[in-house]
């Protein structure tokens, strides 16, 4: 055991129970999350001085919690529901100064606390008619690419820009379940249900999780179990070889299901309420079922099949392409490559897998359009995954606030504006779709995610996945209220104008000092860091620009391109295929064009890349003008380290600016019409 470092309370310092903890609180109800609902309002009474009983005593309560299981007294009976309140959902209602939260089941009272402790006083103050609340996705869950092992390349965290990993140390637990606690309980707040403990790319170590290592992952569990949340593992499709010294993984061999079997048995005996498997196969030089002929129906399915007698699911991810492309081969496009594979395969999978699918066709880019595969698959159970570590958005070293990006693929309509959206696909029509999955931005940092401002993407991925539709720069509202009240100063409304000033536009700025119109992939290759233009372009992995002396751009249409456009459904199939219908934001992602092609805008792409470059450097200089002056409002430490990394924002801001105007200038030898220096 180590000592912990100091932990940023993030979105839960103690005076975000204020309200509750000055008064009388009433719990009714079994279970272990109405324990754990009990103990936080416990604590908070301990700290401000309310009071807080368990089981029907005589009040008078300011507030009770309650199951509709129990015999509800006074306001609480008044406020029940005639019908089912549904799973993790929870009313709200305020009546007589009573406020009342009714869950039918542990998880939703659980939820509901966390509603009165966003709300502050706001939820002991007037009347409320009742209010119903559910989860949009029953599944939330967040992906932890932490390595057990230390990777040589990868390091502890594969991606991770906040440390080590809050589980693992050097092939070991890391032993600081008191930190994995807080996580769980942050998750919670937000309304996280799930997380994966080890990274997609399973080594060593990580692999042996599944089998000789598996007390590691039950000792996570206990602890993140009281909050609701269940532990899935990342398993390698070659365990049966690797593990199990079997002659093959065949999905198909007899022997093979029954180590499959067997093996996952065990885990249940062990955690009962484990989650499940989460799968990379034949992906990235990761094993899985093309090595012995099958497909990924195949391979899925053999895990289902071993997880389907204890309720537990398989992600089975999308995320399979060729990583090893000729750039002189124009007809291999990495974009197809998801829907290529899968599509053919819907309805062959079994009810208990869910196909995690990247939100866009290729991989994290700051701006793809959505993956037409969400479309595709209407008998199979998706989950849309989004990356909440920021490895193309600035590594946690860039303010790159990504709820807006994420509301807009979310709110996407693939079959045009009459059409379903994409967070009713991954909700399901019967509440039961795949949900929403994020890759984890969180390490050991002291401050959980590197940036400090970078908790707000994490907070907005929890809300989002439990109702997509809020809008962002309310969900920012929220966090800044739980994380920064009261401020250093008491002057809440500067400290709020200051964080929206930074952030709401924040994931736009990004995109205009980084690469152009939807182009994607101008960085350096391996840690993805700052501008390579030239970077991947000739590499086997697939994402060009194609750039030369006359133009820019991936041709991906049906008439001229690789026909990735013939991938959506009308109207978007259309729509892309169009250069004059094609949105600017996505021109490059979609066409091949000379550098005087004028968009939309009025524009010429080439000015546009100039204009757009010039501006996002100006806003990230205004950002940090912004938060340099209202040091004054925020706690000192966590200003310096903000400064400190605007001030790396703005020059990695330039540099990107530098590399990409001179490039496309000397490229296409088209001078700026404003006349401004380009190196
Ligand atoms: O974005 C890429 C990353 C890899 C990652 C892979 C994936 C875990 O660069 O580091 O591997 O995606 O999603 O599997």
């Amino acid at each position: 055991m180590t000592t912990p470092d100091p932990v940023h309370p993030a979105w839960l310092p103690p005076e975000a129970f204020r309200a509750i903890g000055s008064r009388r609180t009433l719990v009714l109800g079994d279970g272990l999350l109405a324990g754990t609902v009990h103990d936080e309002v416990a604590d908070a009474c301990a700290r401000y001085g309310g009071r807080v009983r368990r089981g029907a005593e005589d009040g008078p309560y300011d507030l009770v919690l309650a199951l509709t299981t129990e015999p509800l007294p006074g306001v609480a009976g008044e406020v029940r529901p005639d019908s089912a309140i549904g799973a993790e959902g929870y009313l709200l209602a305020r009546r007589d100064g009573v406020t009342v939260v009714l869950a039918d089941d542990p998880a939703g009272l659980l939820y509901g606390l966390f509603h009165v402790v966003r709300l502050g006083e706001r939820a002991f103050a007037g009347e409320l008619q009742a209010e119903r609340h559910r989860p949009a996705m029953r599944r939330r869950m967040l992906d932890h690419w932490d390595n057990v092992d230390v990777h040589p390349v990868m390091g502890q965290v594969e991606r991770g820009y906040a440390g080590g990993s809050i589980f693992w140390r050097d092939g070991a637990p890391r032993g600081d379940l008191a930190r994995v606690r807080a996580y769980g309980r942050l998750l919670a707040a937000c309304g996280v249900n799930a997380i994966s403990v080890n990274n997609v790319n399973v080594r060593a170590t990580g692999a042996r999780l599944l089998t000789d290592r598996l007390g590691d992952v039950a000792a996570l569990a206990d602890v993140l179990r009281p909050y609701g949340i269940r532990v899935h593992l990342s398993v390698s499709f070659a365990s049966p070889v690797v593990l199990g010294g079997l002659p093959t993984a065949d999905p198909l061999d007899e022997g093979v299901r029954k180590w499959w079997a067997g093996v996952t048995e065990r885990v249940y005996d062990t955690i009962p309420d484990f989650g499940g498997y989460v799968v990379k196969a034949d992906s990235e030089g990761e094993p899985g079922p093309f090595a012995y002929g099958r497909d990924h129906a195949d391979g899925a399915n053999l895990l289902a099949e071993a997880l389907e007698p204890f309720g537990g699911v398989v992600h089975w991810r999308a995320f399979v392409y060729n990583h090893r492309q000729d750039w002189r081969d124009r007809s291999t496009d990495r974009a197809r490559a998801a829907y290529d594979h899968f599509a053919p395969l819907d309805g062959r999978f079994r009810d208990n897998v869910i196909l995690q699918v990247k939100h866009g066709p290729v991989d994290f880019q700051v701006r793809e359009p959505v993956s037409p595969v969400i479309a595709a698959m209407p008998a199979t159970r998706l989950a849309v995954e989004l990356q909440v570590t920021q490895e193309y958005t600035g590594q946690q070293r860039h303010v790159c606030y990504l709820p807006p990006m994420w509301r807009e693929v979310l709110g996407f309509r693939p079959w045009g504006p009459d059409g379903t959206a994409v967070a009713d696909v991954a909700g399901g029509a019967s509440g039961d779709g795949g949900g929403l999955v994020a890759v984890s931005n969180v390490g050991d940092d002291p401050y959980w995610t590197g940036h400090p401002l970078a908790q707000a993407n994490l907070y907005a991925f929890g809300r989002l996945a439990w109702a997509p539709w809020t809008d962002p720069a309310a969900i920012l509202d929220e966090w800044i209220d739980l994380t920064f009240t009261p401020t250093a100063t008491g002057d809440t409304e500067a400290l709020r104008h200051t964080l929206h000033a930074i952030m709401d536009g924040s994931w736009r700025t990004y995109e205009r000092y980084t690469a152009p119109l939807g182009v994607g992939f101008m960085v350096r290759p391996g840690h993805h860091y700052g501008p390579d233009v030239d970077g991947y372009e000739y590499t086997p992995w697939g994402t060009y620009h194609f750039a030369d002396r006359d133009g820019v751009g991936v041709d991906r249409t049906r008439a001229t391109g690789t026909g990735f456009t013939g991938q959506y459904p009308p109207p978007w199939s259309e729509v892309y295929e169009s250069l004059d219908r094609c949105p600017d934001e996505l021109l490059l992602f979609f066409h091949h064009v000379p550098y005087g092609h004028v968009l939309h805008s009025g524009a010429t792409v080439v000015q546009h890349i100039y204009d757009t470059h010039f501006a996002g450097v100006e806003e990230a200089i205004e950002a940090r003008r912004r938060w340099e002056e209202a040091a004054a409002l925020f706690d000192p430490s966590l200003h310096a380290r903000v400064e400190e990394l605007l001030d790396e924002q703005v020059r990695c801001a330039e540099e990107w600016r530098d590399q990409i105007n001179a490039y496309f200038f000397r490229k296409s030898g088209v001078p700026d019409v404003r006349g401004r220096r380009i190196p």
